[in-house]
């Protein structure tokens, strides 16, 4: 297993972060990051959501560039109130970034309104060559509901087609894709023009959880990681944005898939209680190890 650690590098010795290696693609330290833009709603709890959009991006090297589309209250139990962001503000926040700022992969979580669906798709027809990384939201882990029927329809329609990679877990797949099998869902989503679909397995009974990614000719990867006793907050935040970032990082979607399973992974085995209800993952757990000397 690779391991997540802040990048060795000799002249950098003298800070506490430098003494282990860090996989170079995702560190280059005289060049500058690469960018990654999301689409993203505040989860004030920094569990789930942009927040933990931006802790992925920024611990697996990138820079991250935001467009808030919603608004939640919560807490470490549950999602109180969601509010969308006026469509027109989306696509103002987002028309400035891309006119200024070079973007390596754009990535999607809760877009909170068919408006804000329709306004997404249309900047990224606009921006056809950029990889995009659709976290379909339609419920948090806990069962809040964060899509409504009409949300996920737009969501079929206009977004998985222009998907580089779609990351449904398996009720988000069914849901999606109206089907019943995990197989048919990815098919489906395929058929519609996501180039890739990685459907994770954690609501799956068993011992293991099964990732499975899939393109056009059917299964391309299969993953077991072995289920964590733990309930998180944001797990499926962060492998989204994990796989943006290691495509920004100019990995091919088969290896960003596998990092950012094995990065999500870690940043659940380190899961820490922030609040009283979910554990928070760790996503700079290789800082930490690193100070502590581990
Ligand atoms: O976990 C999905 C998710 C995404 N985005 C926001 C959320 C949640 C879950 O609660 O609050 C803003």
């Amino acid at each position: 297993m690779r391991s997540w650690k802040r990048p060795g590098n000799a002249a950098k010795n003298a800070t506490p972060y430098a003494a282990v290696e860090w996989p170079a693609e995702y560190y280059r330290m005289s060049s500058p990051p690469p960018i990654v833009l999301t689409f993203a709603g505040s989860d004030p709890t920094g569990g789930a959501g942009l927040q933990a959009d931006l802790l992925t991006l920024a611990s697996m090297g990138c820079h991250p560039l935001s467009v808030v589309t919603a608004l939640t209250v919560q807490d470490t139990h549950g999602v109180a109130a969601l509010d969308a962001v006026d469509a027109a503000r989306v696509r103002m926040q987002a028309e400035r970034l891309l006119a200024d700022t070079r973007v390596d992969a754009i990535k999607l979580g809760l877009l909170g309104s068919v408006a804000n669906v329709q306004v997404v798709a249309a900047l990224l027809a606009e921006h056809a060559e950029v990889p995009v990384v659709l976290d379909p939201v339609l419920a948090s882990g806990r069962g809040d509901v964060l899509a409504s029927d009409e949300v996920i329809a737009a969501l079929r329609e206009l977004i998985v087609p222009q998907s580089t990679v779609v990351t449904p877990n398996s009720i988000e797949a069914r849901r999606l894709a109206n089907a019943s099998s995990l197989a048919q869902s990815a098919q489906r989503l395929v058929e519609r023009g996501a180039e890739y679909v990685l459907v994770t397995g954690t609501h799956e009974p068993g011992s293991e959880v099964l990732n499975t990614l899939y393109d056009r000719g059917g299964v391309v990867r299969e993953d077991r990681w072995p289920r964590l006793p733990g309930s998180y907050h944001g797990s499926g935040c962060t492998l989204a944005s994990a796989v943006a970032a290691a495509l920004a990082n100019g990995l091919g979607v088969p290896e960003a898939v596998r990092d950012a399973q094995e990065f999500t992974w870690q940043t659940l085995s380190s899961g820490f209680r922030a609040g009283t209800g979910q554990l928070i993952p760790d996503r700079f757990f290789w800082a930490r190890e690193t100070l502590a000397g581990k």
